[in-house]
């Protein structure tokens, strides 16, 4: 399998992440690509390149333009107004306080564009967040050009990036620019399947007017689980969209056995949906000792997830996302790959 991987992820390693009160180092930091990458050596996945340059109209298309400039310029604008540590967010736009309007001042823009604030930001945020992307763009364009299935090794993660608004470690929505890549070379429908522990919600709201782009998500349940507010099973589309997302929402102590009838519902809904290419959000937050997570899937059962989505015979993107019990990452990661490779 071909495999994308940009250097440029270690810019971006907060020192805190805002967790039960605390400053903690961020379960999201730069080891997990180690970990990922040393497994992927040991299996001989050895088709490992740098991405081209990230495909800038291609972003701009997918997001807000007031957002990334604001991605580009917020460290300069915190550190020349005099702040001293990271960029965390602390006042937010909540109900009864959405005017739409982007203040000036740095603290009031981190807060509009902010939809999480265990998330920092830091001098290489930016960067890295345009070599995750370049990784997911460049893994598509394998896929495009005729792989059967290409893995982008993203970090950070995206897919609870929003076209608008970052959180959820996420900044740029990889399998978004993945799956709308896929659309502009030709599939009519394309599907993306999010399989990270945690609800896809900014992939669901880019999509979700829309029916050529099918998202599907096995998540813990939002009234349990970050992101919290959204990914219930009654969120389903609207408009032209009303069908096209499908939410799996799963409760504390979730084991394979449930998790899996449940891929298998996606799975038989990305079928009937006619889709012709795939996008997999893969993160391996599932796993039954991720800290921060509350599902039950062992190793093995990575293996047996990616056999299945195999079975679906679909070009495949994947678009690495979450997934924190970093001595395990590398494997369970992995264990998908290859199981799907095997299928
Ligand atoms: C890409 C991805 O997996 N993002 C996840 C972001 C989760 N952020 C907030 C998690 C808060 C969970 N705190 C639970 C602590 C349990 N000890
Ligand atoms: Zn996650």
């Amino acid at each position: 399998m071909r495999i994308f991987h940009s250097e440029t992820h270690r810019l971006h390693f907060p020192q805190g992440e805002l967790n039960g009160g605390e400053l903690v180092t961020p379960f999201e930091r730069p080891s997990r690509v180690e970990y990922i990458l040393n497994r992927l050596q040991e299996r001989g996945l050895t088709d490992i390149q740098a991405p081209g340059a990230p495909d800038m109209g291609a972003i701009a298309a997918l997001c807000d333009p007031g957002y990334l400039e604001f991605l580009e310029t917020a460290w300069d604008q915190w550190v020349a107004e005099g702040f001293r540590g990271e960029i965390i967010a602390a006042s937010f736009p909540v109900r009864r306080m959405q005017t739409g309007r982007p203040p000036r001042n740095i603290d009031g823009k981190v807060g509009y564009y902010c939809l999480a604030a265990e998330t920092a930001i830091t001098g290489g945020t930016w960067a890295a967040a345009l070599g995750s992307a370049a990784c997911a763009q460049s893994a598509t364009a394998a896929v495009i050009d005729g792989a059967r299935a290409a893995f982008a090794l993203c970090r950070p993660p995206g897919h609870h990036a929003t076209a608008d608004m970052y959180g959820g470690y996420c900044f740029l929505n990889n399998a978004a620019l993945a799956a709308e890549a896929l659309r502009a070379s030709g599939a009519a429908k394309v599907a993306i399947l999010d399989i990270d522990f945690h609800h896809g919600n900014g992939t669901q709201d880019i999509f979700y007017g829309r029916d050529d782009v099918f998202f599907a998500s096995l998540h813990g349940a939002p009234e349990d689980a970050f992101p919290y507010f959204l990914g219930f099973a009654d969120e389903t589309g609207t408009g032209a969209g009303e069908g096209a997302t499908l939410n799996l929402p799963m409760a504390p102590g979730t084991p394979y056995s449930v998790w899996s009838d449940a891929l298998d519902t996606a799975i038989a809904a990305i079928r009937a949906q006619g889709a012709e290419a795939l996008v997999v959000s893969l993160g391996v937050d599932a796993y039954k000792d991720d800290p921060i997570s509350f599902f039950k899937l062992d190793s093995p059962d990575f293996t047996d997830a990616g056999r299945r989505i195999a079975g679906l015979g679909l070009p495949t993107v994947f678009c690495m996302e979450g997934g924190y019990a970093i001595e395990a990452v590398g494997i369970n990661t992995v264990n998908v790959l290859e199981g799907f490779e095997g299928a």
